[in-house]
Formats: C-alpha cells, structure tokens, sequence
C-alpha cells in the first residue's frame, strides 16, 4: 500500500498526523498556493502535477495505490482532476470532506451560489465588507469599488490589489472568536462574504457576525464528480486497512 494525500487543509494535516503514527507508507502533496506551508508528518511534495495526466503519470511512477483527496471543498479542479486520474490508472480514491456549516438560530445568512452571486448581493450603498476568501478571487468584486474591503490573506501580496479601498490582514488559521469579533468590530464591519469551507479553523467569523447581527454573504460549494466521500479521519484508515482501535 502506498497512499497520496492531496492535502492543504487542518484535516489534511491530521490525516497526514494518523498515517504517520500508523507507519503506513505515504506521501503529502501541497498546490504551493502559500509561501510557508505548515510542515507535515509525511515526506511532502509541493506543486502541480500538470493536470490529469500528470497525476496520472504521478500515480503510476510513484506507484501509488490509494489516493485520499482531503483538499478543501472549494478545490474543485484538483478534486475533479483526483477522479479522472484515478479512473484511468485503476487506483483506489476516497474524499475526506468536512460536512458543510448549516445556520443556526441567530445567524443572518444570505446564501449565493458562486462569487459573482456574492458581488451582486452586496449593497449599492457604500459599506463596510471582511472579504474572507482569500486572494485568488478578489477582481469580481472591482465592481463595487465603493466599498470598504477588510480582506485576509495567508501571504503578503505580491501584485497589487484589484480593489481600490482595502485594508489588508496577513493572518493564516486556524481562527478565534475573540479576534474576529474585535476585527469586525474595530472595522465597523456591515457584512461578511465566506466561502462554505466547513470545518473548525475558519468559523469563529461566523459566531462572531451572529454575536454582532451580522449578515453573512455565504458562497455554497461547487459541485463535484461522484466519489467514495467519509468525513473522519478513521474512516479514511480503515479504507487504508487499518484499525485506528489497534492504535500505531
Ligand atoms: C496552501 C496550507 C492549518 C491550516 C489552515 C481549514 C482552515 C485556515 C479555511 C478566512 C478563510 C481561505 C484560504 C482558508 C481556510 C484553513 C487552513 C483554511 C480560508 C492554508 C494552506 C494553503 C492554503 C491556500 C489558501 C488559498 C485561499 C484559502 C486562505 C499552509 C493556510 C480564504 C479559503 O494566497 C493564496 O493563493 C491562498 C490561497 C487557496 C483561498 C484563496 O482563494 O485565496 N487557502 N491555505 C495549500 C497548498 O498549497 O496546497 O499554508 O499551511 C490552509 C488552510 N486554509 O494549519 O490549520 O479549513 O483547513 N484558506 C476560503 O475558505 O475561502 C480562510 O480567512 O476566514
Ligand atoms: P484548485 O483550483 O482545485 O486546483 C488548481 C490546480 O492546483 C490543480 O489543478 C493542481 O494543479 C493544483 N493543486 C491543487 N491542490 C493541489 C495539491 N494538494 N497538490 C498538488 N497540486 C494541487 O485548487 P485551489 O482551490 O487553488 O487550492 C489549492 C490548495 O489550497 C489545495 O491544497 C487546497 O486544499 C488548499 N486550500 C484551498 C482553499 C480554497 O478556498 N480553494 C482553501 C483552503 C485550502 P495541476 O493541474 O498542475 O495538477
């Protein structure tokens, strides 16, 4: 058995943690997306593969037989690309997917299909708006440049801004209610855009715009190709074949 973890996210790093501790033979792979990517318990590559046919390629030169795509739900070319790879080299695929969040009582959710849905839903009225999603997807929102944007971003930019009034948070996760509180606070922050991430390490801006009212732009994930999906990381080891209960 020789397993391939498309990785990136907190659970990726925890799986990586259990397949160390239970010597399985496995390797982690990061896009390169962040200058100082957290280190992992598992001998780490970083890049793309060159599409499909280079994860093939990949796959076959590494003989790989299973492959856990545990890459964060909004990552949807490199899963979409894990299942036609897989499918043309007969290897072993499963999904470890952190179940969407769902509103709870108090929350003040205005749900978007994509990012261009978000930019829409924004007011016409000049406002202030904590864009957490990152960098890559920043220029839709050039179109409303009247606003005020609090943006977080792993990395320092290396290009400037397409928008024309930010204020900009170098800040990786995993996040607190304490500090986003303060940041929404402190910004005088009007609505909140979001990415459907799931997962612990980036909801406390959630609980913290439900603590201050706040409305939540929030952008539901795209849809992915059918494949085996678990949400636990001992669900994934006994897909690999072994018993978490019997310990490393
Ligand atoms: C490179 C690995 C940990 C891991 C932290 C999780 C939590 C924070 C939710 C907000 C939302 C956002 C962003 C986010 C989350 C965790 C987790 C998660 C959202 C790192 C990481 C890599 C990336 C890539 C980066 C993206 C960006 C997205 C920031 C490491 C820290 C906004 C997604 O500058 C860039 O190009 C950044 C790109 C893809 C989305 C974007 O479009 O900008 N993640 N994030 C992975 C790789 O190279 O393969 O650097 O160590 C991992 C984490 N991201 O240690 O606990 O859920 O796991 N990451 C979104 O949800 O919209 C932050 O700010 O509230
Ligand atoms: P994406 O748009 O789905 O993928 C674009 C290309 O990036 C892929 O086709 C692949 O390049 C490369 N790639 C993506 N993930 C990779 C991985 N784990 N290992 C090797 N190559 C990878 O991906 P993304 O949304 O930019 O996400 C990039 C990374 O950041 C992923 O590891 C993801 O888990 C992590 N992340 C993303 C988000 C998000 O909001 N999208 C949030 C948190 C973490 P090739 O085609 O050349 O193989």
């Amino acid at each position: 058995m020789r397993a391939l973890i498309l990785g990136g996210t907190s659970d990726a790093g925890r799986l990586a943690d259990a397949i160390a501790r239970a010597r399985m033979d496995a390797i982690y792979s990061y896009a390169g997306r962040t200058q100082d990517p957290a280190a992992q318990a598992l001998p780490t590559r970083i890049g793309g593969f060159g599409g499909m046919s280079g994860l093939a390629d990949f796959i076959r030169r590494e003989r790989i037989s299973h492959v856990i795509d545990a890459t964060h739900p909004f990552a949807a070319e490199m899963s979409r690309n894990a299942v036609a790879a897989c499918a043309a080299t007969g290897t072993a695929l499963i999904a470890l997917e952190r179940p969407p969040w769902t509103r709870i009582s108090g929350d003040n959710w205005i749900d978007v299909a994509d990012i261009g849905a978000a930019v829409a839903a924004l007011p016409e009225q000049p406002a202030c708006v904590f864009l957490a999603i990152g960098r890559q997807h920043l220029a839709p929102f050039s179109v409303k440049p009247q606003h005020a944007y609090t943006l977080r971003l792993v990395d320092p930019p290396d290009r400037p801004l397409p928008l024309p009034r930010t204020d900009l948070i170098v800040s990786r996760g995993p996040f607190t209610l304490a500090d986003d509180r303060e940041l929404m606070r402190s910004r005088d922050i009007g609505y909140v855009v979001a990415r459907n991430a799931g997962g612990s390490g980036a909801r406390a801006k959630l609980d913290a715009a439900r603590e201050l009212g706040l409305p939540v732009i929030m952008i539901a994930r795209p849809d992915l190709p059918e494949r085996l999906r678990v949400d636990s990381i001992d669900d994934v080891l006994a897909w690999l074949g072994h018993d978490a209960r019997l310990g490393a």
